[in-house]
């Protein structure tokens, strides 16, 4: 019997949409450019992991194990090529993990022929999702993921544990699992990250200090704790960096997002925001600085946020919704991975000295209306002057 003439269809649909070009956007805010396409969506999908292709089984070409969505993915660059370990959400619900590559970080994004199986070696974890991947200095690339499992301390169908997964390869084709994280102090974990530098000899992670799995609780923003061995690590204590604040976009909670970004002035981390609207939670992208001598150290923090859902961005699975888990630096500029509303993912470019700029030169939120409106009067008046003067 010969294929379904449909697999040569989907085919060619799949080639045409990864040799699409993706041009900048005319978007402006001299921060960064957006572009006009995602750079992975559910159509980037091979066609093989969702058909069965003999038509003796699947005579009407069906999807038996359709995809629903792409999006929160990490980011490394590898011998001069981008790669991307996404999320991607299948129509089960369930979430994988699979490498797609590209030559430029704006478009030919391409799955590699198989998803990530991770060793199965946690019976209780249901879902898994968000790996940031760390270029550790100790010569490993490092994936730390959320592991979820069902919480069964409460008569709660929905009711789930947030831990933080922690995997590591050298050529994202073999991954080594290890324990989860243990965070002594906090009974839930969602959006670590691992340090790229030793800190005092030790490994460090980003934490998300949490009480429940929606709610951060008493979590008082984006945690810092070091640990002895990777292999086994454990978190005593965590002090907060970035800390959750009264109306601003960080209110309802906030998480490290990409591997801090090392410059001369700071490490640079690009992170998300929450808050709460009448329209449920509503999530940004915001960036702040650490000091070189400790990372944990917040020395610049400009007000509000980096990048929102816009346009289109603002609609799919969970609306209102931007995130990010993964960047790239090449040559000097940056790249900014985002997904868009739990559906599609996106990239954002900048230079460093932009983001550099950005992040040292923004105005902090000086918290309260009155002085935010004082704020722009006085940026209106300089500007006025300015122009007269000239
Ligand atoms: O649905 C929006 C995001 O919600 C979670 O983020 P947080 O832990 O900060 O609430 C994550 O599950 C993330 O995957 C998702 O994009």
């Amino acid at each position: 019997m010969k294929l379904h003439e449909q697999y040569f269809v989907e085919k060619n649909k799949l080639e045409k949409l990864i040799a699409t070009k993706n041009r900048k956007s005319d978007f402006y805010n001299g921060i960064y450019d957006r572009y006009e396409n995602p750079v992975l969506t559910r159509e980037h999908i091979p066609v093989e992991w969702k058909y069965d292709l003999n038509p003796e089984i699947n005579p009407y070409f069906m999807e038996r194990l359709g995809v629903n969505a792409v999006f929160n993915s990490g980011a490394i660059e590898l011998d001069g090529k981008f790669y991307l370990v996404a999320r991607v959400e299948g129509n089960d619900r369930k979430s994988f993990f699979a490498v797609a590559e590209s030559d430029n970080g704006v478009d030919g994004f391409r799955f590699w022929d198989y998803p990530i199986l991770l060793d199965d070696v946690c019976p209780e974890e249901t879902n898994v999702y968000d790996m940031r991947l760390t270029k550790h200095e100790d010569g490993y690339i490092y994936g730390v993921f959320c592991s979820e499992s069902k919480d069964t301390t409460v008569n709660d169908l929905s009711a789930a544990v947030a831990a933080a997964g922690i995997v590591r390869t050298k050529d994202l084709k073999t991954w080594e699992r290890l324990p989860n994280l243990k965070t002594l102090r906090s009974p839930q974990q969602r959006n670590v990250v691992l340090h790229p530098e030793f800190i005092n000899g030790k490994y460090a992670f980003y934490t998300r200090p949490m009480d429940d799995f929606i709610d951060t609780g008493s979590g008082g923003g984006v945690g810092f704790g070091l640990c002895d061995d990777i292999e086994h690590a454990v978190i005593d204590e965590e002090i907060i960096t970035s800390k959750r604040k009264y109306h601003t976009i960080t209110e309802a909670k906030n998480g490290a997002g990409a591997v801090p970004i090392k410059t001369e002035k700071g490490w640079i981390h690009i992170a998300h925001g929450v808050r709460n609207t009448a329209a449920g939670l509503r999530y940004v992208i915001y960036a702040f600085a650490t000091a070189l001598d400790d990372p944990s150290r917040v020395i610049a923090e400009p007000s509000g946020m980096l990048i929102g859902p816009r346009d289109w961005e603002r609609v799919g699975d969970v609306s209102n919704v931007v995130f990010t888990n993964g960047a790239i630096v090449k040559d000097d500029v940056v790249y900014i991975y985002y997904a868009s509303s739990d559906t599609r993912l996106h990239v954002a470019t900048t230079t460093i000295d932009r983001l550099v700029d950005y992040v040292f030169q923004t105005p902090q939120d000086p918290g309260r209306s009155v002085e935010c409106v004082a704020q722009r009067c006085d940026l209106i008046r300089k500007n006025l002057e300015y122009l007269k003067s000239l």
